[in-house]
């Protein structure tokens, strides 16, 4: 029987019927079953030394397809679909994603996963299994309202096993439930996330909302990933969340090197810990604890640990380095006190700088201190975030560990960002330049040489036309929105945060308002689509998408400015969602003020799907600018030292900027305009206005003259289609360097050491 076979034989035996009479649903759960008895069956991916990349966040996605396309079998699946009447896209909506993530940062660990597998090195994710995710978004009254985001149900790709752990609270003890999703490699051999749970917990204590009872913590443990710290009680909770994780992630660790008969004074030859940024810090600490309890000396351990771990900084925000105060430790995991404070001392003996202790004079822990002190590498994601680690936000400790600071450029996963998103490119590409580029993405580059090709140019154009096509369906569907798909596509989309900028964006959408009301007709309609999500804590992030939902009605209904311009944020951006967005982009906004985007990476897939990056020289646009010239991609802004001087100098005044300059003052009045207070909320509005001009922290106003005058530049230059679609391919070709294979290669060659 060949596959396609198989899986008509699996329908047989689950539903009774042959696949015409198969519904949706049950078309999905044949290929469920099918793909999971494949991936139980695929070869384990195994060696003398191991990785444990443990982290808050896995945001893996919807797995259908990937894992089809992984395991070899996605034209199977797609003949069998089809033969039951449907088509696998169709039959994907069925699937929940997993709420496993909320950014950057877990999309990133998703994305190594896959290259970690593909690469055939032995590792798995390390994680908790929380059952209601971050939270769904829906808009209600031009605001972002949040409800549960239940994704687990009897049709899900995790497997309970029988591994269980005892996990200590000064109070009380726990027992958890391990559950493991299998993650295939492009090779069809198998790695695991692991997702730790507890029992007990209760999803029915959430009552309005998401709100729960937050000292119940036998019933909340596992139900959302980052719990509202607003509150102490939330702030508890994160920390026995953190304590929960690498307590069981420690225990993993140990229960495996028993299992393979190794010493544990052998850790650090067998294993290795990556920890991503500082939610798992609390590992180090644990293992040492484990180690010692089981008769290794207090030293001994700690140079095992020290050797056996590594950090990964994400982000050079202060609120984003954790601190915690020592009395959360004392009265959550108390048995971990004595031994951070041994390794404060160790610390202060390494360097009397009171600036590198882990315990501060007011008695908090910093991880990321204690991450860098007793672990063998620090990384940062991008050339320049590694820079400023090195230089300015980490100075003191790079001049005590030269050696441990190292780069690791970000990179993302082909096989989902564009293989499994843009079936039409990527055949396009098998056919101009063959498909080495899926083992080698370095292979991309060939296809620069027919930039020229106006045959090459106009396909290429209509592969892009045809995914805008899809796009304006799907957010028609969802939204009710009309999206005119001759407009440019115009795209932001990332997590709701300040640095991100996405206010400066709605201030170019309000002066190009102003401006078509003043008869100015832009050559092309422009469509500005906006996807994220604002923590539930973060009122002025919440504020901001409040603005941008109340322009988007406010265009939609003036009939002198709707042909020309639309503003459309979509619900409750997730990755699917991104996968849809993605392919369909002709500008990609990477606006973040100059320092603060540590990397970035939706500007990586963009880039690879044919969009052209408008952006700021920060993160990996740094890089991509060097990739692709300065014909092929469009910068603007302060530069990250005159952004890093101004704040060391405290003298940037927002209010200067907006009380010189016209332009400026009537894009910010115009957000409580009465027109605008008319459709939104009135104090939402009021807020974001009175933050610009008196605040303005990540100097929006700073930039605004310069991206308006870029994305101007942008706009007019995607009228030559001819020049545009030679940026585009310019922009395919070079995207090869931020293949996540690539990243995972780095880090196995100078961190982990596997195989
Ligand atoms: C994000 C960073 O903000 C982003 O720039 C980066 O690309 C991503 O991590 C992956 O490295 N939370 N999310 C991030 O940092 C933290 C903390």
């Amino acid at each position: 029987m060949n596959t396609e076979q198989q899986m008509t034989a699996k329908a047989e035996a689950l539903f009774h019927k042959g696949p015409a009479a198969l519904t949706k649903e049950e078309v999905y759960a044949t290929l469920l079953a099918f793909t999971k008895e494949a991936l139980a069956d695929a070869p384990k991916i195994t060696g003398d030394k191991k990785l444990y990349y443990i982290s808050a966040e896995f945001l893996i996605g919807k797995l259908l397809s990937n894992n089809l396309i992984n395991l070899g079998i996605y034209n199977d699946a797609k003949a069998f679909v089809e033969q039951a009447g449907y088509t696998l896209p169709e039959i994907e909506e069925i699937e929940a994603e997993p709420s496993l993530g909320n950014g950057g940062l877990g999309r990133l660990a998703a994305c190594f996963l896959d290259s970690i597998a593909t690469l055939d090195l032995p590792g798995d994710g390390v994680g908790l299994n929380y059952h209601l995710g971050l939270f769904r978004q829906q808009f209600e009254n031009h605001r972002q309202v949040e409800y549960p985001n239940p994704w687990i149900s009897s049709e899900t790709w995790e497997n309970r096993t029988d591994v269980h752990f005892e996990v200590s609270f000064k109070d009380f003890t726990v027992t958890s439930s391990m559950y493991t999703i299998d993650v295939a490699g492009y090779n069809q051999k198998v790695n695991a996330l692991n997702l730790f749970d507890l029992d007990s917990v209760d999803d029915s204590i959430v009552t309005d909302s998401i709100n729960f009872d937050k000292e119940e913590i036998k019933k909340n443990l596992t139900l959302f990933l980052y719990p509202d710290d607003g509150d102490e009680a939330g702030r508890r909770l994160r920390v026995y969340q953190q304590y929960f994780m690498v307590s069981n992630a420690a225990q993993l660790i140990l229960k495996e090197m028993d299992d393979k008969g190794y010493p544990i004074e052998e850790l650090s030859q067998h294993v290795v810990v990556q920890i991503n940024d500082t939610h798992p810090s609390m590992v180090i600490p644990e293992l040492i604890r484990l180690l010692t309890a089981r008769g290794m000396s207090f030293k001994a351990a700690v140079k095992q640990v020290e050797n056996t771990c590594a950090y990964t900084n994400h982000t050079i925000l202060a609120e984003a380095l954790e601190k915690w105060p020592s009395q959360y430790l004392e009265d959550i995991c108390p048995q971990l006190m004595p031994i951070i404070k041994q390794l404060d001392e160790i610390a202060r003996t390494r360097s009397s700088n009171p600036a590198t202790a882990i315990i501060d004079q007011d008695g908090r822990v910093h991880m990321a201190h204690m991450d860098i002190h007793f672990s063998q590498s620090t990384n940062g994601v991008a050339a320049i975030h590694t820079d400023i680690l090195k230089n300015e936000e980490l100075h003191d400790f790079y001049e005590l560990y030269p050696e441990r600071f190292n780069n690791k450029t970000n990179g993302v996963t082909f096989r989902r960002w564009l293989i499994a998103c843009n079936p039409q490119l990527t055949a396009f590409l098998d056919r101009k330049i063959g498909d080495g580029w899926k083992q080698n993405a370095d292979l991309l580059e060939e296809f620069e040489s027919l930039k020229n090709d106006a045959g090459v140019q106009a396909q290429l154009q209509a592969i892009k036309q045809e995914k805008k096509n899809e796009l304006s369906t799907y957010i028609y569907n969802h939204q009710n929105i009309v999206v005119n798909p001759d407009s440019i596509y115009d795209i932001q989309i990332k997590r709701l945060h300040e640095y991100k900028r996405q206010q400066m964006n709605a201030l170019y959408i309000i002066d190009k308002y102003l401006r078509i009301k003043n008869g100015e007709i832009p050559a092309r309609p422009i469509t500005c689509i906006f996807g994220a999500k604002a923590a539930p804590a973060y009122l002025l992030a919440k504020d901001i998408i409040s603005l941008i939902l109340t322009l988007g009605d406010l265009i939609r209904n003036d009939p002198e400015v709707s042909p020309y311009l639309n503003v459309v944020m979509v619900e409750n951006y997730n990755v699917t969602l991104a996968e849809k967005l993605i392919p369909a982009a002709d500008v990609s906004e990477q606006i973040s003020l100059a320092s603060k985007e540590a990397s970035g990476t939706s500007n990586m897939k963009f880039m690879l799907n044919g969009a052209v990056t408008l952006g700021t020289d920060d993160g990996a646009n740094v890089e991509i600018h060097e990739l692709v010239g300065d014909d092929n991609i469009f910068i603007f802004g302060v530069d990250s030292d005159t952004v890093i001087n101004h704040y060391k100098n405290a003298d940037y005044s927002s209010r200067q900027i907006y009380e010189s300059d016209p332009v400026v003052k009537r894009t910010v009045d115009f957000i409580t305009d009465p027109a605008m207070m008319a459709i939104g909320d009135p104090e939402a509005l009021t807020r974001v206005k009175n933050d610009m001009i008196n605040k303005d922290w990540f100097m929006a106003l700073l930039d605004l003259h310069a991206y308006i005058d870029e994305k101007d530049k942008c706009f007019a230059a995607y009228e030559d289609r001819q020049a545009w679609a030679e940026k585009m391919i310019v922009n395919i070709s070079k995207a090869g360097y931020f293949s996540s294979d690539r990243t995972i290669a780095q880090y196995n060659q100078d961190i982990w050491h596997l195989k």
